[in-house]
């Protein structure tokens, strides 16, 4: 029988390419890696304990690959085949976000490993937004937009076939894997030409920049790409002395003892040369690049008091501002582990201790007392997910000082499931599972 390539191996293989291609595209990117690869040695040259705790989990190798990147597709068609082509590397769509009620006319996914094995492989995933053509008011240029993305394919022939063939014999050898890797990457290329001319580009970039991002193009251009940081704060800090115009404010909670969720920050989108169908010249923004520090994943209890502690918070002036009301407001956040289990506002992992192992402990003893006894080690889960909020200040921050109109979409997630193919999984499912799974293998009851 053929070898087969994982699908491990082939996100990883898939992600370096991205990664590559990025950095020649937008060579700011580049420089972007680099200052954060300096601010991660400077932290962990300072923080011993770190250190070693990240090369103990294996993840000293893995710190400088890339943690996520973002695309946008215009039609149902494009999101299904997407659907086909990130099975392949093992890449599941995992959690529904709307972003209309921000005012950005999309609604998204990301596509991502399921499993902790493959996550700790490779945690690669890619946010996929679907243009919600649906809210372009005028009716002439919404039709005229989706007869232009009904024409274009953006995926090749040979990509395509490769698609086919996984399904038919249930995996790629080493010759297909390789082909399969170059032919996807295509599909996410930047296409200096545009597919319209002048006056089409103008009239949807009018209704909505995101619309001309998505509309004019051949492909779904890759628009950013995210490197995970040990300290988003002196990344987002030392950007303008690197010639990198960061976004105003760090998206996510605060700065915590126990870090939660998710932290992000961008730098603006360029502005780079386009070339239309008439022959005349013009410019689009839309490539930038990101940075993400991950914390523990929240339960559904831990998630609503997030939610309701950043719209508390309010927006800040600048960075500083900001990040000082939203300290003040999380202050009513409990900010240690002991705390975070006990209250059930975050995901753990729970294993036994070597003195556990052999002692043994009795399936309806209580965690905390096994955990002071040293008998039961908890280690929290990474929130592998997005933020919608988060999310939308990303997308805003590259939309320009226009005025925020809001869209009220409803029916949003059956519409996304039914364009995509598949329902998406529930992520709090995952994290759940994951901790019930765990509890499990110590022989405890679930709780
Ligand atoms: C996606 C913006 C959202 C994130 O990390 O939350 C995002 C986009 O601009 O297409 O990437
Ligand atoms: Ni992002």
């Amino acid at each position: 029988m053929e070898q087969f390539v994982s699908a491990d191996t082939l996100r990883e293989r898939f992600s370096q390419a991205m990664s590559v291609m990025y950095q020649q595209e937008v060579p700011q990117y580049g420089t972007l890696l680099k200052l954060v690869a300096q601010v991660n040695q400077q932290v962990l040259a300072q923080d011993r304990a770190l250190a070693e705790r990240l090369t103990a989990a294996d993840d000293l190798a893995r710190l400088s690959v890339e943690r996520h990147g973002a695309i946008r597709v215009g039609s149902a068609q494009e999101l299904n085949t997407l659907r086909q082509l990130f099975a392949i590397m093992g890449m599941y769509p995992v959690g529904y976000y709307d972003l209309a009620p921000a005012g950005v006319p999309v609604h998204s996914t990301a596509f991502r490993p399921l499993e902790g094995d493959a996550l700790r492989r490779n945690p690669f995933r890619l946010f996929t937004s679907l243009l919600r053509l649906e809210l372009i008011t005028e009716g002439a240029l919404r039709q005229k937009a989706a007869s232009i993305l009904a024409a274009r394919q953006i995926f090749t022939p040979r990509c395509l076939t490769l698609i086919a063939q996984h399904q038919r014999q249930g995996g790629l050898n080493e010759q297909q894997a390789d082909e399969f890797v170059r032919e996807a990457l295509e599909t996410f290329r930047w296409h200096r030409q545009t597919t319209v001319d002048r006056a089409t580009y103008d009239a949807l970039h009018q209704q909505h920049r995101l619309i001309a991002d998505v509309v004019c193009f051949p492909g779904c251009h890759i628009n950013h790409l995210t490197p995970r940081t040990l300290d988003i704060d002196r990344v987002q800090a030392l950007m303008p002395q690197h010639g990198i115009t960061p976004k105003a404010i760090i998206e996510g909670p605060p700065r915590r003892c126990v870090p939660i969720l998710l932290r992000q920050t961008s730098f603006k989108a360029l502005e780079e040369a386009v070339n239309f169908r008439d022959g005349s010249a013009g410019c689009h923004t839309a490539r930038f690049g990101e940075i993400e520090q991950r914390g523990v994943a929240l339960t559904p209890a831990g998630r609503e008091r997030y939610d309701r502690l950043l719209a508390q918070a309010g927006g800040g002036a600048d960075n500083q501002q900001h990040q000082q009301a939203l300290a003040a407001a999380f202050s009513a956040f409990p900010d240690s582990e002991q705390a975070l289990r006990q209250q059930r506002l975050a995901w753990f992992e729970y294993r036994l201790t070597e003195q556990g192992r052999r002692q043994g402990i009795s399936p309806h003893a209580d965690c905390e007392t096994l955990i002071a006894q040293g008998l039961l080690a908890a280690e929290p889960q990474v929130y592998e997910d997005f933020l919608p909020v988060s999310a939308a200040g990303i997308f805003q921050s590259n939309l320009g000082a226009g005025a925020r109109e809001t869209f009220s979409a409803g029916a949003g997630r059956a519409e996304f499931e039914a364009a995509l193919g598949a329902p998406v999984t529930d992520e709090m499912a995952l994290y759940a599972a994951r901790q019930a799974e765990s509890l499990r293998r110590c022989g405890l009851s679930d709780r």
